[in-house]
């Protein structure tokens, strides 16, 4: 028997991926743009053992629930094949942060599997094959390969897309203060919301912008100029929700205009924001697929941001998790070593 640990860190894009090109490969329609978070990750290991008669996926300590657990085994094949095994393998993962609530699990769980699988299995690939496959699981969890500031390169194939590093965890001491505003599933899977994000009218104009947005970020990201990276993130965040808000749909028979990721407390949240940014305080936000608001400002100003948040009526039944640049996926064996 092998067995292999890996720990990867989840991501938040700051430039997104929100429709694909190629839905089987998980090739993006634009290049994206992200920061790991050090404080939101998955633990996976991977035992490669010729006793069991077919793939077995635990989560948290019980068997994972069946799209999940099909999932992971989809990718344990793409792994095993790479490596010329057939032999059967249990999986066990948990989560340090509570899933389906637009805080990437998807990210940081195919990022580990990925590093945990084919380090099981012999294989010995860099960051940029870790890359590849990682997003052939899920597209997100390819940025979380790699320590702090990262682009995904939409490239033209399954070769060609991957991400890189484009600066390390010290370049720029951002905090993402991640509000869980509530906890429960969303109602429209990303996937499927990736698929009809070409229905919204504004689909054609969004891609059209997307190279000048990229630069825009990327330029503001290296040069740390936090008001203009601000201002374009949050752009970005509500031009991704303007899209999802008009792709017209059916769902169980009815017809939707469009998906809402949103919850109320989320709107209370960004009409926060609006009013403390007038009375001089240097906050942004982000939104990924879900009600979750991610705070965005430097170091200097956490302090203060994490009381406005707390001042605000009902902000004891949120849950906030502070988030700086974190590391890139290691199996546990090079955490120990560290
Ligand atoms: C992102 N999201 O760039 C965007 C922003 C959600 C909103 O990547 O089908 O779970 O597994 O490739 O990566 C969520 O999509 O989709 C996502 P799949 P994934 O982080």
């Amino acid at each position: 028997m092998s067995r292999a640990s890996a720990r990867a860190c989840a991501n938040l894009a700051f430039v997104k991926y929100w429709g694909k090109r190629d839905a089987a490969l998980n090739l993006p329609t634009n290049s994206s743009i992200s920061m790991t978070l050090d404080a939101a990750h998955t633990t996976t290991c991977v035992e490669i053992d010729p006793g069991l008669e077919k793939d077995e996926v635990w989560m948290s300590g019980e068997p994972a629930p069946g799209a999940f657990a099909s999932r992971v085994i989809a990718h344990l094949e793409r792994i095993r094949s790479l490596a010329g095994s057939a032999t059967p393998a249990r999986v066990h993962t948990s989560n340090n942060f509570p899933a389906g609530t637009g805080f990437a699990s998807s990210a940081s769980g195919f990022a580990a599997l990925t590093c945990a699988a084919s380090a099981a299995l012999g294989l010995r690939l860099s960051r940029r094959d870790l890359s590849v496959l990682a997003r052939k699981g899920s597209g997100s969890s390819c940025r979380s390969i790699h320590a702090g500031f990262v682009e995904w390169h939409a490239g033209q194939d399954d070769h060609s897309s991957f991400a890189t590093q484009l600066a390390d965890a010290r370049h720029w001491n951002l905090v993402d203060l991640a509000v869980l505003v509530t906890e429960r599933e969303k109602s429209v899977r990303s996937s499927d919301g990736h698929r009809l994000a070409a229905n919204s009218p504004f689909w054609p104009s969004r891609t059209r912008s997307m190279a000048s947005r990229l630069a825009e970020v990327r330029q503001a990201l290296l040069k740390r100029d936090f008001h203009r990276f601000g201002r374009e993130v949050e752009t970005e965040a509500l031009e991704m929700h303007a899209i999802m808000q008009t792709s017209a749909h059916e769902q169980r028979g009815a017809w939707q205009s469009g998906i809402f990721y949103m919850a109320a407390d989320t709107l209370r949240l960004i009409n926060a924001v609006q009013r403390w940014r007038q009375a001089g305080m240097e906050v942004y936000f982000t939104l990924d697929a879900g009600p979750t608001v991610h705070l965005l400002c430097l170091e200097d100003q956490s302090g203060d941001v994490l009381d406005a948040v707390q001042s605000l009526e009902g902000s004891q039944d949120w849950r906030t998790i502070a988030c700086r640049p974190g590391p890139g996926a290691k199996l546990l064996s090079e955490i120990d070593a560290t």
